[in-house]
């Protein structure tokens, strides 16, 4: 290992926090594979050789959206060839095809619509539920939360709009639209997006309601190495503050996100590599020691880099998917994106390592083919 690497070393072995610094060590530093190890040094303290991996379906609702980020290559303005919004009865009809496909799981989010009212997005939650009672929904970035927020005339009531998303069939929050916790990255790149203390306070309400949420990073575009890293402390410092408040949610994964040029205003850009994205997720497991997962969304990682990731410090892979717009791995453009629950087993199992079905909530699941039941355990994890 190469010198500047020891203290850290000594540190991770020791249980100790890294601080920035020390991350700005790790990204400067070329030693891929004393990175992975220690990262996955950690991994096998929390999880040992356990991956976990999910049977869902993504839906996004509309790609209808009043902003215009420039990494983004989803969304369409209202008259544009493209542009679609879903009804409450294709909702039903997405719950309706995960129940005979035994998914535990709906993602669901979308882009800022700008004319939907608010009960849109309650009836949709419904319209899941009253079909398929057992599938959990995690639904609505907290960008999109802020946005119904504003559609309903309450901008200052998160908790309520929330509340109310909760009472509906709101089952917990993604981690997208934090992007980079950066304000020239923002207004260069994501202009009129919330910013972070807005991410953030979504999140910090969502906790104290009890819902889990997931955290993202959107890295390999405009972003500094210390952009990345403050981004990172910030999340580490929400965590801390909900677990010292007794807050009865916290975040349960962050989900490193390559950036994918496809066809966005910053498709110049050539995008990460395959070893900046395992440096990535490796140092996401070693600093952020207050999370229990990390996860790669194959989508954008590819199976086949997930696979070596979980020897990066990644016990998760997301999942069978189904349907996604927002990026897309094949050149063709299509959007159906699928990989079935065997694809990911196998590929678990020829890394080395023992799959688990987990629900949303990371709970053993069992299964008979679509049939499935939670086995009641303590979610897994070891913070
Ligand atoms: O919010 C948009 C990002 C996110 C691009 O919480 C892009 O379990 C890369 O958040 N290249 C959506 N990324 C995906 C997301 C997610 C995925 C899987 C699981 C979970 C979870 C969350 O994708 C967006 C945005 O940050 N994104 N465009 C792009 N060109």
């Amino acid at each position: 290992m190469n010198v500047e690497l020891q203290p850290i070393a000594q540190k991770v072995h020791t249980g100790q926090r890294l601080d920035a610094a020390d991350a700005r060590a790790l990204f400067a530093s070329e030693d891929i594979w004393a990175i992975g190890r220690l990262a996955d040094t950690v991994r096998r303290r929390m999880h040992g050789d356990t991956t976990y991996y999910n049977v869902n379906r993504h839906f996004n609702y509309s790609n209808v959206c009043a902003l215009s980020c420039k990494f983004c290559d989803f969304y369409r303005k209202r008259n544009e060839a493209g542009a679609y919004e879903f009804s409450t009865d294709d909702a039903r009809d997405q719950a309706r095809r995960a129940r005979e496909a035994g998914a535990t799981e709906l993602h669901v989010v979308g882009g800022l619509h700008p004319y939907l009212p608010f009960s849109y997005y309650t009836d949709m939650l419904r319209a899941i539920k009253d079909e398929y009672p057992q599938l959990h929904v995690k639904a609505f970035t907290a960008v999109e939360v802020v946005h119904l927020a504003r559609i309903d005339k309450r901008p200052n009531d998160l908790e309520g709009v929330l509340r109310d998303l909760q009472d509906a069939g709101l089952g917990s929050l993604p981690g997208g639209g934090a992007e980079v916790f950066d304000d020239r990255c923002h207004d260069e790149a994501y202009k009129g997006k919330i910013r972070s203390d807005k991410w953030l306070e979504v999140h910090d309400a969502a906790h104290r309601l009890g819902l889990m949420s997931n955290a993202t990073i959107l890295y390999g575009h405009i972003e500094s190495v210390d952009d990345r890293i403050n981004h990172l402390l910030m999340l580490r410092d929400a965590q801390d503050r909900a677990i010292d408040n007794g807050w009865p949610g916290r975040f349960q994964t962050v989900i490193p996100l390559p950036f994918i040029p496809g066809e966005s205003a910053l498709k110049h850009l050539p995008g990460p590599t395959g070893l900046g994205d395992l440096k990535m997720l490796a140092i996401c497991r070693l600093v952020l020691d207050n999370f229990d997962h990390v996860k790669t969304f194959w989508i954008m990682q590819t199976l086949e880099l997930s696979q070596l990731a979980l020897q990066f410090g990644v016990d998760d892979i997301d999942g069978t998917v189904v349907w996604y717009d927002i990026t897309k791995v094949k050149r063709d453009g299509s959007t159906h994106q699928e990989t079935t629950a065997g694809e990911l087993r196998r590929t678990i199992v020829e890394a080395g390592f023992a799959p688990v079905e987990r629900d949303t909530l990371y709970r053993r699941v069992e299964r008979d083919g679509p049939a499935w039941r939670v086995v009641e355990t303590e979610p897994a994890g070891a913070v």
